[in-house]
């Protein structure tokens, strides 16, 4: 099995993003069975859909999972949907502020994962990591990715996507005073659960 591991640059005031630091560090994790691959996407709505194609064209994965930060967030949270949106009060990287701009014009409102969250979630609750399902991916650029990784999906059923948004870990020298922080190690380990869950063949997911 091939996972492709996405993570943002920084953007913002933001000169570390979290999602990235995760990501390099799951891609030194040996999963028996599983290739780990990590891309990472641009905070721009203009360039990142096209970020991930060539990262699907050159890795073919079966999975793609992408992290983004959620500054202030004290859980990990799975994303359920990624809706046909870009809104923003502060631009991206390139200069850009949506205002209520459809992603895609003819595509459906929302669309939803493929991977079942529910089963991930209890697993790593199971390990003591705070985690819990979001039915809200913003409206910024991570959901503008992950909308595009769910078209993708619509085009080839065989592929699996799912974004995870991650508070910032301690330590993070660009983490805003008094926002919770989550130790490094968790997160990673919830990927890497994540990871083993989707990998065992035995388990009903
Ligand atoms: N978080 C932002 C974009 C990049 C990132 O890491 C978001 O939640 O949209």
């Amino acid at each position: 099995m091939r996972v492709l591991v996405t993570g943002f640059e920084p953007y913002w005031d933001y000169s570390i993003n979290s999602s990235w630091v995760v990501a390099k560090k799951v891609a030194t994790r040996n999963i028996v069975g599983v290739d780990i691959v990590i891309e990472q996407m641009p905070v721009s709505f203009s360039r990142v859909r096209g970020a991930l194609k060539e990262a699907v064209e050159k890795h073919t994965p079966d999975i793609i999972l992408m992290l983004g930060q959620s500054g202030g967030s004290d859980k990990v949270k799975l994303e359920r949907v990624a809706l046909n949106m870009m809104d923003s009060k502060r631009s991206d990287n390139d200069g850009y502020i949506p205002d209520e701009t459809p992603i895609n014009v003819g595509t459906p409102a929302a669309l939803f994962t493929n991977i079942p969250i529910k089963t991930l979630c209890a697993a790593i609750e199971e390990e003591c990591i705070p985690v819990k399902i979001s039915n809200s991916c913003g409206l910024y650029v991570c959901n503008c990715l992950y909308y595009e990784a769910l078209m993708l999906c619509r085009e080839n059923p065989s592929l699996k996507a799912l974004f995870v948004h991650l508070p910032f870990y301690e330590g993070q020298s660009t983490a805003k005073p008094n926002k919770p922080t989550m130790p490094l190690e968790d997160m990673v380990k919830a990927i890497q659960i994540i990871i083993e869950v989707n990998n065992d063949k035995s388990r009903e997911i």
